[in-house]
């Protein structure tokens, strides 16, 4: 194996270890909406546990998506977080391992159900206000949970078994954006590597992930697209999924994912947001940056957080309202200051984004 763990993980890698072999009955969580990280790092994990002799289930705070169930063979590990049967191994387990999120909010139902267990936090997210106690494995330079979590197998020696090596492959193909993100490091490739040569099938799980979508996520698009748009000379693009159409598609929110790349691929784009209207009157909001600008920041203003490059928010009031406020927010950062978001007024509606001048 020509990988080595990074050095300044090694300690909290050993840690983390020594608790699952110290443990018989192990919960695995995620935050609200898992993600193919959360999902994928799961997969890998209970594998690492069954393979050990021990029991592991998964309990979301909402429901596992489908996208990701092709990496637990036995779905009979995945409980709902409202059932008798969750709230009976949680009362059980021994170690709970939270993964991609160190907050308490961001665990949702799950956070009364795991209360008093002993924990493990496995993250890669800047700490933020609640955070989850416990053991933590916590490393911002990690492009996805999975990098850590594949420290631990290679700490451990495996299992490489398939749903381990194609969750942790999920896991980093989806948090580094397929490689194309900022945090496509050298060490994070390097791990990629390890797995497709263990068997993670490049292009098999890019299919599985980005190229199974159903039709009416296109349908959905096209309505989406109809709002896109920038404002500051260009460098603040968005767009808006519409409820009306969400609703009427029977879509879910899987059918989203990946779809503020749209605003974040036009030309002069520095900061992309996606908008979408819930039923609640509250609009959730993505963010994410093609460098200049801290999203994180952006998203701590309106109450949510995330990553430098890529955050969200979810933001109560009426969506015409919410995107004026947003995008003036997100205009003053790419403007640094030095022009005032009266600029929108002149950029709105420039060909393609362009920026002018
Ligand atoms: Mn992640």
């Amino acid at each position: 194996m020509t990988y080595t763990i990074p050095s300044h993980r090694r300690t909290s890698i050993r840690r983390v270890l020594d608790l699952l072999d110290g443990a018989n009955s192990v919960i695995l969580t995620t935050h609200l909406n898992a993600d193919g990280d959360g999902c994928g790092g799961q997969a890998a994990l209970l594998e690492y546990l069954l393979a050990n002799g021990k029991e592991g289930w998964v309990v979301n705070p909402t429901p596992f998506p489908d996208l990701y169930r092709f990496l637990f063979p036995d779905p009979t590990r995945i409980l709902h977080a409202g059932s008798e049967e969750a709230l009976r191994r949680c009362q059980a387990a021994d170690l709970v391992v939270v993964l991609d999120t160190a907050e308490v909010p961001r665990i949702g139902r799950v956070n009364p159900l795991i209360r008093g267990r002993k924990k493990v936090v496995i993250d890669h997210h800047p700490p933020g206000g609640r955070a989850i106690e416990g053991v933590q494995l916590v490393d911002t330079t990690a492009a996805a949970v999975g990098e850590l979590v594949f420290d631990i197998l290679a700490e451990a020696g495996g299992p490489w078994t398939e749903p381990a090596v194609d969750g942790l492959y999920t896991a980093i193909l989806t948090d580094t954006g397929s490689f194309r993100f900022s945090n496509a490091t050298p060490n994070v490739l390097r791990v990629a590597a390890e797995l497709v040569e263990r068997g993670a099938s490049p292009d098999e799980l890019y299919r599985r992930v980005y190229g199974s979508h159903p039709l009416r996520r296109y349908r959905l698009l096209r309505q989406a697209l109809d709002t896109l748009d920038t404002a500051h000379r260009g460098q603040v693009a968005w767009m808006v999924i519409p409820r009306e159409a969400y609703a009427r598609l029977g879509c879910e929110p899987d059918d989203l994912e990946g779809l503020v790349d749209i605003p974040r691929e036009v030309r002069g784009a520095e900061v992309a947001i996606l908008f979408r209207e819930m039923e609640d009157g509250e609009v959730k909001i993505s963010f994410r940056s093609n460098g200049e600008v801290d999203v994180n920041a952006l998203a701590t203003g309106f109450g949510g957080g995330g990553h430098v490059r890529a955050s969200g928010a979810v933001v109560a009031g009426e969506v015409d309202e919410v995107i004026r406020n947003v995008v003036a927010a997100a205009g003053a950062l790419v403007t640094g200051g030095r022009e005032g978001p009266a600029r929108e007024a002149v950029a709105h509606g420039a060909p393609d984004g362009e920026p002018q001048g």
